[in-house]
């Protein structure tokens, strides 16, 4: 019988909810998987290369288990169809990125850390141009995380039918000039919801942002009784939801998956070291490799090429200096 593939939605107890072409089907593993999962938790994993983002972040490590030790929500599976309800995973298709737990504060990842998403690609960034006031600075951070996670950002500036300053279109061009994708959403007018809507398809996306912005919002205009749904998914199982373990995805009508909060706590502890934060400010790297000093971290070292572009008008002010703050953050 030919296989289905599809992508894990939530998981619990060995039990897992895989989307397919042909709908959700409640999945467990077949044997020989579960026996090298087993193994792989041991640590007697065969041992490979990384490739892509989980290079980027475990470079430190050099090798990666190329078999994760566990199963996690965003995977996609090879299934075999047991019945109209039920289905058992064959194979797990190589993953393209992942989200651990970590400790809070440390720098390393812990290549054995539990992880809470696979396969994530892109984030949505919102703020909203008033009430509150967007706050630009950890706009900075958020992308200087992506470009680290080497995650695709769209900058989601909602409440754009509310009056807001003018110095918001000021900044939001800025961002545009740097390449970024800037989206101007309301959720009262329905403007930029059915843009937001096909920069999702395809994709496993995070919103995130602070709070009041919208987020939830935005979800409910994306997809109307999505809340509703999501209430199902959870019955599904017939367990209760482990939040603090689990996290989950929700597979959008139109095409594409939103990653629940999970995926927010994960991206939020992400650590960039110091020599390769400036490298996550897209518009500081013509500028790398020319300073005096080749650890050069840009903040107080003579001859720096990036401080000297800064006084040139050639790279923001106000960009550098979220720079600097992030760089002592983690100097912490
Ligand atoms: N005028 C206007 N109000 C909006 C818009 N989007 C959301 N709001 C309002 O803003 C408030 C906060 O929206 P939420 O969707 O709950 O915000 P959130 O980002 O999910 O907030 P947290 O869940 O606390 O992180 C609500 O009162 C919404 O009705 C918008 O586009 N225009
Ligand atoms: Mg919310
Ligand atoms: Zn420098």
């Amino acid at each position: 019988m030919e296989l289905l593939t599809g992508i894990v939605l939530s998981g619990a107890h060995g039990i897992y909810e895989v989307y397919t072409d042909q709908g959700k089907l409640r999945c467990t593993l077949r044997g020989k998987l579960k026996k090298a999962f087993a193994e792989a938790a041991r640590g007697r994993s065969v041992r490979g290369k990384a490739t892509g983002p989980l290079a980027r972040q475990q470079r430190a490590e050099a090798e990666v288990a190329t078999l994760p030790s566990r199963l996690s929500v965003g995977d996609r599976v090879k299934v075999r169809r047991l019945d109209a309800e039920t289905g058992l995973i064959e194979e797990v298709l190589p993953r393209q990125s992942e989200l651990a737990r970590r400790d809070v504060g440390s720098r390393e990842s812990n290549p054995r850390a539990q992880t809470l998403l696979a396969n994530l690609d892109q984030v949505v960034i919102v703020f909203a141009t008033t009430q509150p006031e967007p706050h630009f600075g950890m706009l900075d951070r958020y992308l200087a995380i992506c470009e680290h996670a080497e995650l695709h950002p769209i900058i989601c500036l909602n409440k754009v039918d509310l009056p807001h300053d003018k110095s918001v279109e000021e900044t939001a061009a800025l961002y545009q000039q740097l390449g970024y994708t800037v989206l101007w959403t309301s959720c009262e007018t329905g403007q930029g919801i059915e843009q937001l809507r096909e920069l999702l398809k395809g994709h496993i996306t995070l919103f995130t942002g602070p709070s009041g912005v919208g987020k939830s919002s935005l979800v409910n205009a994306l997809e109307p009784g999505m809340a509703v749904r999501t209430g199902m998914v959870s019955s599904a199982t017939g367990k209760g939801r482990h939040t603090t373990t689990s996290s989950q995805l929700y597979p959008l009508s139109s095409g594409g998956w939103l990653a629940d909060s999970a995926g927010i706590r994960a991206l939020a502890a992400w650590n960039i070291p110091e020599e390769e934060l400036a490298s996550c400010f897209v518009e500081f790297r013509p500028y790398l490799g020319e300073c005096f000093y080749s650890d050069c971290l840009h903040v107080d070292e003579d001859n720096c090429a990036i401080r000297q572009a800064v006084k040139d008008g050639l790279i923001n002010e106000r960009r550098y200096q979220s720079y600097v703050r992030m760089l002592k953050e983690e100097e912490r």
